[in-house]
């Protein structure tokens, strides 16, 4: 009745932003990412008979905030007759700050709740269980660069490469949570930016481009429409009534960084999700160069990097 799980957080390239079914969480676009290896976070489950209430505890601290969205996420793996749980997360980086946190988070906790009760699922229903309970985390149960297909039912996932050895470097510029939830952010996209519905009816054409570059292995095609996406997707955000702004000023001089490294021939490029931490990816002879000049651009805390990693797995109990 116990299992222990670890997920890393992965980045998308053609960015997930917007819902087509809120109440399943369904996505209203298709997207594509990167899987991570070096964050993790590890997630133990065990249901106990004898509890009166789900418990959660974050990095050793009690967590009441994300405490529903757990206990939703176990019955939908274990049933709604499961009895409850004591559930334990650790993350080896900041959580809740545009790093995929919610990611990794339930991406293990399907993977540890679904071996604690005894379940079996395949990979892909795995998927549509972490993914009803945060859209991304969908992606973490798969390795390297991760396709998300967003049906009118439901959604696809698979693997479309793991043998692109790409890096990525995280600028963080700021360590507190975001402010506005990315699913809040999402909902006030949808209901009044005037660009949303050409967002979501371009998307796939962006899809097209990026897997045609990835299929290529064309780092300067994956690069183009990579920030054209994620532009694309703050624009969105940034007509949105009220308005909402992740970046900060650390976020742009970072973007100025990486412009100055595209100029003089470095292969990198940069993303930004819904947090002001700017992440560039790049072929591994530049990732010393890109994390250097990351790390002494104003405004930078400090430097994460990963290359790319394995979809979510159980481990075995220490
Ligand atoms: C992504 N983001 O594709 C996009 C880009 C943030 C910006 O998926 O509401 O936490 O839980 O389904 O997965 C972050 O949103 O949203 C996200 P919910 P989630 O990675």
């Amino acid at each position: 009745m116990r299992a222990t799980a670890q997920a890393q957080p992965n980045i998308a390239l053609i960015k997930y932003w917007g819902k087509r079914d809120a109440a399943r969480n369904l996505p209203a676009v298709s997207s594509l990412s990167l899987t991570l290896d070096s964050l993790w976070t590890r997630m133990s489950v065990q249901f106990d008979a004898t509890l009166g209430a789900d418990q959660l505890e974050v990095n050793g601290e009690p967590a009441t905030g994300m405490l529903t969205r757990v206990s939703r996420c176990l019955d939908r793996v274990a049933g709604s007759s499961r009895d409850f749980a004591t559930v334990r997360s650790d993350c080896n980086f900041p959580i809740a700050a545009g790093l995929a946190s919610s990611a990794s988070s339930f991406a293990a906790l399907v993977v540890a709740a679904s071996e604690a009760a005894g379940k079996s699922p395949d990979t892909l229903a795995l998927a549509r269980l972490a993914g009803a309970a945060s859209g991304s985390a969908a992606r973490s149960l798969y390795p390297g660069i991760v396709l998300l297909t967003a049906g009118s039912d439901d959604i696809v996932v698979q693997s479309i490469a793991d043998d692109w050895p790409l890096e990525l470097v995280v600028a963080v510029t700021e360590e507190s949570a975001k402010p506005v939830s990315s699913g809040e952010a999402m909902t006030r996209s949808a209901e009044s930016s005037p660009f949303y519905a050409t967002w979501v009816a371009r998307q796939d054409e962006d899809i097209r481009s990026a897997l045609d570059a990835v299929s290529r292995r064309d780092f300067l095609a994956l690069a183009a429409v990579s920030e054209h996406n994620c532009l694309k997707m703050h624009s969105v955000m940034w007509a949105s009534r009220p308005p909402i702004v992740y970046w900060n000023h650390a976020t742009l001089t970072c973007m100025q960084t990486v412009r100055r490294l595209q100029s003089d021939g470095l292969p990198v490029f940069f993303t930004i999700d819904a947090g002001p931490q700017l992440k560039a990816v790049c072929l591994p002879e530049a990732a010393p160069a890109v994390a250097s000049a990351l790390s002494e651009t104003p405004g930078v805390g400090r430097i994460l990097r990963s290359g790319l990693g394995a979809g979510a797995r159980r481990l075995q109990e220490t």
